[in-house]
């Protein structure tokens, strides 16, 4: 079934010149890319996005690096494309994340200043719609 989803490239990626091998994976994969643009997040937006993870340990330090630069979002869709970007990107943690994932095989710095792991892909369909509505206002 074809879904949407939204896709971050997190600014450890981008400030590490990753936008387009992450592009190029999500491409070779067969999914379409309908809506793509680079901003920096306010921290109103970063706190809604993570709304989840409020009041965990993780929560502060993961809105100062996700407004630490520059993001690029995405709106990426294909047959299982939810599930499907999620099994691209790999495990959250990238030090043992598979390799042959975009984690695993670009990720690292896991937990030292912040949780850097180079990707966001939503969960689920709720989430996905939630996200994209976030993202993509307009
Ligand atoms: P994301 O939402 O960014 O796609 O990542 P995810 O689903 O794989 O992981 P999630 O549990 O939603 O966590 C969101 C982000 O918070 C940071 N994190 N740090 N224990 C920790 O220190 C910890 N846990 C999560 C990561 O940047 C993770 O991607
Ligand atoms: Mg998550």
């Amino acid at each position: 079934m074809s879904e949407r989803t939204l896709v971050l490239v997190k600014p450890d990626g981008v400030r590490r010149g990753l936008i387009g091998e992450v592009i190029s994976r999500i491409e070779t994969k067969g999914y379409t890319i309908e809506r793509l643009k680079m901003m920096e997040a306010s921290r109103q937006l970063l706190t809604e996005h993570y709304e989840e993870h409020e009041g965990k340990p993780f929560f502060e330090p993961l809105v100062d690096f996700m407004a630490s630069g520059p993001i690029v979002a995405m709106v990426v869709e294909g047959d299982g494309a939810i599930l499907g970007f999620r099994t691209l990107a790999g495990a959250t943690d990238p030090t043992t994340a598979a390799p042959g994932s975009i984690r695993g095989d670009l990720g690292r710095d896991w937990g030292t200043v912040a949780q850097q792991n180079v990707v966001h892909g939503s969960d689920s369909s709720l989430s996905a719609e939630r996200e994209i509505g976030l993202w993509f206002q307009d």
